[in-house]
């Protein structure tokens, strides 16, 4: 196991890789920015490093400067949290070259995941049902129209280098694609520095489902069960849940382990989320893979006991997963909002600034359970220059209508004083009857909002 490892990222997932080191009884280094300095997670860990100004081009997201920081403090490893440089397969080779273990996929594996025409062509290739359209990159609108007519309208221009909805076009005829092909391949080559495009039949009214999976570097693979994230607005997730409401044992006996080999199918290691549309027939389709630990990780975690980050580190020191898939079981329930400082009447603007009040919430019944991922505290001041994530509740109980029950609860007692935050927004969804019934997709939150 690694002696020393160092955390490059901040807030609550930094916080969050602090513990399961302190649990694997590693030493923690973690590197902070100019707005950083002070920060409450700080002091969990046994040494921190300034690596540069707030801007996170200049500290979070500087290579040189955290690689420096890592040999300075002889860190074996280095933990990239999300966002960031998590997803960074330039990144990753450097770290082995600097022989630090970059905890997450070999560089291949994320160069690969991160063109989502190769994404989609592998997945496709280990038998991912993947969504009808284009075999790779279109080589002009010409080609464009010709498969969209094959296929049928409406169609989706996206961008091969995007991904997580970003250069996105819908079309529903062939004027609209004409007017679409050039000002969305422009738009990436400007946003992702690439241009090339790929195109899909459109599939409306769908569900985002995400399966949690895990492989060690000697092929063996698990899945944790899968995650419903369809509560988002503008692809920024804003509550996740674990089971989906409409994925039932059977499914996910099935497509779980499909999911898992086709990973290991193409040499991936380390924890990963598979992302599929489930369209209104109720099939799954294939969208992105991410590469790294996510946001939402605490509801498999509460559903299956697995603690992911543990995981993710041992699996990077080449210890062999302990967890066969009969192991894996799915307990209970778990749901898990994001609060975030914004005002949710300024249309999500961020609101940073200072935390004048804040209690943690409480589980205020037997059979229920509360998480609170999160490093803020009383007298906080949440800088402008990062994401607007202040924590993240997690609920668990032995069924979901126990689980929203106890996180009604748990909202109503979590008070954060100084920013405005996604709480009340919360609790409106929780009143929805669609939610309540587990009935929504992903353009609920959107039409929640219009009302
Ligand atoms: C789609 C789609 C409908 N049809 N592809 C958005 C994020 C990226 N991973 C892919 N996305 C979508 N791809 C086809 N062929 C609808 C979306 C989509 C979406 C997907 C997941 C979660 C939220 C979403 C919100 C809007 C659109």
């Amino acid at each position: 196991m690694f002696k020393r490892l160092l955390i490059a990222n901040r807030g609550e997932i930094a916080l969050r890789v602090i513990r399961a080191c302190k649990d694997l009884k590693i030493e923690t280094v973690a590197v902070f920015s100019e707005a950083d300095r002070g920060a409450p997670w700080l002091a969990q860990a046994d040494r921190a490093v300034c690596i540069g100004p707030a801007r996170a081009e200049h500290s979070y997201l500087n290579a040189d400067a955290i690689l420096q920081a890592a040999e300075q403090t002889e860190c074996q490893a280095i933990h990239p949290g999300y966002g960031f440089l998590a997803e960074n397969a330039l990144f990753a080779a450097r770290c082995a070259q600097h022989g630090i273990s970059f905890i997450g996929p070999g560089p291949d594996a994320i160069r690969r995941m991160g063109d989502k025409v190769e994404a989609k062509r592998t997945m496709g290739a280990a038998g991912l049902p993947v969504i009808p359209g284009s075999h790779g990159t279109l080589a002009d609108v010409d080609e464009a129209l010709r498969l969209a007519a094959e296929i049928g309208y409406p169609v989706l221009l996206k961008a091969t280098a995007g991904g997580g909805g970003r250069g996105m076009r819908r079309c529903d005829d062939e004027a609209d694609l004409r007017r679409a092909f050039a000002e969305a391949a422009m738009e990436a080559e400007k946003a992702f520095g690439n241009r090339a495009l790929y195109l899909e039949k459109f599939l409306a009214a769908g569900r985002h489902v995400e399966f949690q999976i895990l492989c060690d570097a000697f092929g063996n693979a698990v899945h944790l069960g899968e995650r419903e994230c369809s509560v988002q607005r503008h692809h920024q997730k804003l509550i996740e849940e674990s089971p989906s409401p409409v994925v039932d044992a059977a499914a996910r006996a099935a497509f779980g382990p499909r999911v898992a080999r086709a990973a290991v199918g193409f040499g991936y290691r380390n924890a990963g989320t598979v992302e599929f549309l489930r369209a209104s027939d109720g099939r799954l389709y294939f969208l992105e893979m991410n590469t790294r630990i996510q946001v939402e990780h605490p509801v498999t975690e509460m559903v299956t006991g697995v603690d992911l980050v543990a995981e993710q580190i041992r699996v990077a020191a080449l210890c062999p997963l302990a967890l066969r898939q009969d192991d894996v079981c799915f307990q209970g329930h778990a749901i898990e909002f994001r609060i975030n400082a914004e005002d949710p009447d300024a249309g999500f603007r961020p609101d940073p600034g200072m935390i004048t009040a804040f209690t943690p919430p409480l589980a205020s019944r037997s059979g229920v359970r509360v998480r609170w991922d999160s490093a803020i505290e009383p007298g906080y001041r949440i800088p402008p220059h990062y994401d607007s994530l202040v924590g993240k509740l997690i609920v668990h109980a032995s069924d979901r209508a126990g689980a929203l029950q106890g996180a009604r609860d748990a909202l109503k007692s979590l008070h954060i004083e100084g920013v405005r935050t996604t709480i009340p927004l919360h609790l409106r969804i929780l009143d929805d009857p669609d939610f309540r019934r587990g009935d929504y997709g992903i353009a609920f939150l959107d039409h929640l909002l219009k009302i």
